[in-house]
């Protein structure tokens, strides 16, 4: 079975965010079937959406994974529950924790469960400046360099966690 690499995105803004994600980023290290490669800072940020909810905390990690899309997709869910997740808030309402699967290899998914990339991640700051910090020469599928879409995205209140 061959291994992907993938990128996820990590975002808490409720219950002690900091330790939510930090506990994740953990969890990720252990995750089956796969290695750790990168870890990017922690940063916090400002909702995106409803402006009525805490700030964010977010950063991305990349690994190596034997799983498929949706047997990671499960994973993730399966920690996002974990962390008490709960699913029946508003659309763009505040989480526990939300783990989203931004890139896996090069390949473009579309499907009831998951679209990759990830829609949101050409415009979104709290993923593409902890995404640079890993890997600067990422390709987005479909969206291109991510130097190129770093340069129209401004940081939008974007603070690196000093730890
Ligand atoms: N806003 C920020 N800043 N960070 C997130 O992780 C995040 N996640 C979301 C929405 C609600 C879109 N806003 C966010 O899912």
């Amino acid at each position: 079975m061959s291994k992907h690499i993938v990128y996820i995105g990590i975002g808490s803004n409720l219950a002690e965010p900091l330790s939510q994600v930090r506990q994740a980023i953990n969890q990720l290290m252990d995750l089956k079937q796969s290695e750790f490669i990168a870890g990017s800072s922690l940063y916090t940020s400002k909702p995106m959406g409803p402006q009525d909810q805490p700030d964010y905390v977010n950063a991305v990690v990349s690994i190596r994974t034997r799983l498929t899309p949706i047997q990671l997709l499960d994973e993730l869910q399966g920690l996002e529950t974990e962390h008490g997740r709960l699913r029946q808030g508003p659309r763009w309402g505040a989480r526990t924790l939300d783990l989203d699967i931004l890139l896996f290899d090069e390949k473009t998914i579309n499907s009831d469960r998951l679209i990759v990339p990830h829609p949101g991640l050409h415009v979104r700051p709290f993923v593409l400046y902890p995404l640079h910090e890993i890997n600067a020469e990422l390709y987005i599928p479909g969206k291109g360099l991510l130097t190129d879409l770093l340069a129209h995205c401004p940081p939008d209140g974007l603070k690196k966690i000093k730890t």
